[in-house]
Parts: structure tokens; C-alpha cells; sequence
């Protein structure tokens, strides 16, 4: 019985956790890619050139899903010269969720390539996100 209370206790402080993190958190991107739906989140909601702290959280069914291996690069196109490429580092934070950090040297739409490779299988998917 004690044992339950505890659990119950545990179970209640994730929701807790979880919808207290979601309400401060604004999407910069929400991306389906099959059945599972990846965002992109952070405290103001967009990236700006600069430093950008972001988390990355992968979802089915408004459920956490653990995805393993993540990887998330950005591209943008430069007119006559080479992409400007910028990679971001990504550091788990719970199950399905990701802390992540990345620079962009100036403003601009950003071709964003999320790769994953884990317990939900092998895939990917790529949106666009504006710098600004
Ligand atoms: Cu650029």
C-alpha cells in the first residue's frame, strides 16, 4: 500500500514536471515525421543569430519516445559561395527529449536536418527555420 502511495506520488510529480516544462516552452518548430512528431522548443520560441540554447523532444501521441542516437544540422544556402553549415550539440534530458545548443553566425532561413537512429527505428526529416 505505502508502496503504491509513493508510485502514485512519482507518477504525479512527472505529470507535474512535464506540463510545467511544456507551459514554459514555446515551439520554434513542430515537424511530423511518420507517427512520431518532432518539436523544437525553447523559452522565446525562435532562434536568433548568435547562441541558442533549444530542447529537441520526439513524440507519439503527446508521448515521450526514446529515439537513441540524435544528430540535428543546419544548413543555409549563400548566394555564390558555400553553405554555411552549423551543427548543433544535443545532450539527453529524459526520455524522448534532448537539451541542445547551437550557433548561427548571422540571420537567415535555416534548412534543418533532425536524424535519428534508435528503439523507434531509422529515419529523419527536414523543415525550415527562420534566424532572425
Ligand atoms: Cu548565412
Amino acid at each position: 500500500m505505502k508502496r503504491n502511495v509513493v508510485g502514485l506520488v512519482m507518477v504525479m510529480l512527472s505529470v507535474v514536471a512535464a506540463v510545467g516544462f511544456a507551459a514554459e516552452m514555446k515551439p520554434i518548430k513542430t515537424q511530423k515525421a511518420n507517427e512520431l512528431t518532432v518539436s523544437v522548443l525553447s523559452e522565446t520560441g525562435q532562434w536568433k543569430p548568435g547562441k541558442n540554447s533549444f530542447f529537441l523532444e520526439f513524440t507519439k501521441d503527446k508521448k515521450p519516445v526514446d529515439v537513441g542516437k540524435v544528430t540535428l544540422n543546419t544548413s543555409m544556402p549563400m548566394p555564390g559561395m558555400a553553405p554555411m553549415i552549423a551543427g548543433a550539440t544535443l545532450e539527453p534530458d529524459g526520455p524522448g527529449r534532448y537539451k541542445g545548443a547551437v550557433s548561427f553566425p548571422d540571420a537567415g532561413d535555416r534548412q534543418v536536418t533532425v536524424s535519428w537512429d534508435g528503439p523507434a527505428g531509422k529515419g529523419s526529416t527536414r523543415f525550415t527555420v527562420p534566424v532572425r
